[in-house]
């Protein structure tokens, strides 16, 4: 048993030595060491061994076991290094190659202009809060005070999917569900999508977004409105910008006003961005009408808040000097490199 041991083995470490690929070697290591192999094949023979026999001749076998193993695994590195070594010498980097280009995605400027929205409001306590697309007439007229008959409810100005249900116009109907069932103190902004069936044009499209602001409180005055917007100027359009109300109407809040920022292009001289006006409107606040809150199950004799509303596009055309609306909807990857 053991010549026949010491012959598998000498033929096992020859023919390793000899092969020449890792498939080459590892049928060699099948054949000796796998499991129907000539040297596990004597293994099994030995129980037919004497007991004085088996320790030596097991001994043996594990001896030559090793061995082989040794060798194989010897091999196998020097193949492998053989391999690399190959390929090291045939493949070849140009190294003064150009490098490839990669694009990178940029954030569209309505999504920046509303990134900076809602830094500066959050950053004063106020809660982001989104709501539905598809409203009732209820939340997005007649709890805003516009009744039956108002020209804004013109059925050429708003989107109906039928006599009770349309596309929001504005997201004050969001704030009119937070307000709802007289929730307060609200301090909030609701940004979103809102449809207006308006012809596209250079500053109009069916489709654009706005971000409405709502606060609800004890002791809320017309001065906390401008004190906010003031801060809110400043931050959007620069240090120096100076803020002017002047009256208007909204159904929904008395009183009413716009709110104007001085050019932060000219400072207020006149130029051709502000038209020479000197002065650049921004959006439209209120003191929350009375009527709105009672709605809401607010008593307006103890709580009393103020609104706004903004166009986001209208911003970003201001801040990143966009003339045409329309390109914020095309995708034109040349204009939205840019941002
Ligand atoms: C504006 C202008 C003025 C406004 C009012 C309300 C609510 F729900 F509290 F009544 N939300 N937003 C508002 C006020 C919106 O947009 C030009």
């Amino acid at each position: 048993m053991k010549e026949k041991l010491e012959a598998i083995r000498e033929t096992a470490l020859k023919n390793i030595e000899a092969a020449t690929s890792l498939d080459a070697l590892n049928d060699i290591r099948v054949e000796v060491l796998g499991k129907k192999g000539s040297v596990t094949s004597i293994l099994k023979g030995m129980k037919d061994l004497s007991a004085q026999e088996r320790p030596k001749v097991g001994q043996f076998v594990n001896e030559s076991r090793e061995m082989i193993e040794t060798k194989i695994r010897e091999k196998k590195d020097r193949l492998e290094e053989a391999l690399l070594e190959k390929r090291l010498s045939q493949e070849k980097i140009d190294v003064t190659l150009p490098g490839k280009r990669r694009h990178l995605g940029h954030l569209h400027p309505n999504t920046l202009a509303l990134e900076d929205v809602e830094r500066i409001f959050i950053g004063m306590g106020y809660e982001v809060v989104e709501g539905p697309e598809i409203e009732y007439d209820y939340y997005n007229f007649e709890a805003l005070n516009i009744p039956e008959g108002h020209p804004a409810k013109d059925e050429q100005d708003t989107f109906y999917i039928n006599s009770d249900i349309l596309l929001r116009t504005q997201t004050s109907s969001v704030q009119i569900h937070q307000m709802e069932g007289g929730k307060v103190p609200v301090r909030m902004i609701a940004p979103g999508r809102v449809f207006r069936s308006d012809e596209v044009d250079a500053t109009h499209s069916p489709v654009f977004h706005q971000v409405e602001g709502l606060v609800v409180d004890e002791d809320i005055t017309m001065s906390d409105l401008k004190g906010t917007l003031n801060e809110f100027a400043r931050e959007m359009f620069g240090e120096d910008v100076k803020t002017k109300f002047r009256p208007h109407h909204f159904p929904f809040t008395e009183p009413s006003a716009e709110m104007d920022v001085s050019c932060f292009k000219c400072g207020g001289k006149g130029c051709r961005f502000c038209k020479g006006e000197g002065w650049i409107e921004i959006l439209g606040c209120g003191m929350v009408h009375p009527d709105v809150l009672k709605r809401c199950d607010i008593d307006p004799e103890k709580n009393t808040g103020f609104a706004f509303g903004v166009g986001l596009e209208r911003i970003a055309l201001l801040k990143y000097e966009i003339d045409d609306m329309r390109l914020m909807y095309e995708n034109d990857v040349r204009f939205l490199g840019q941002f």
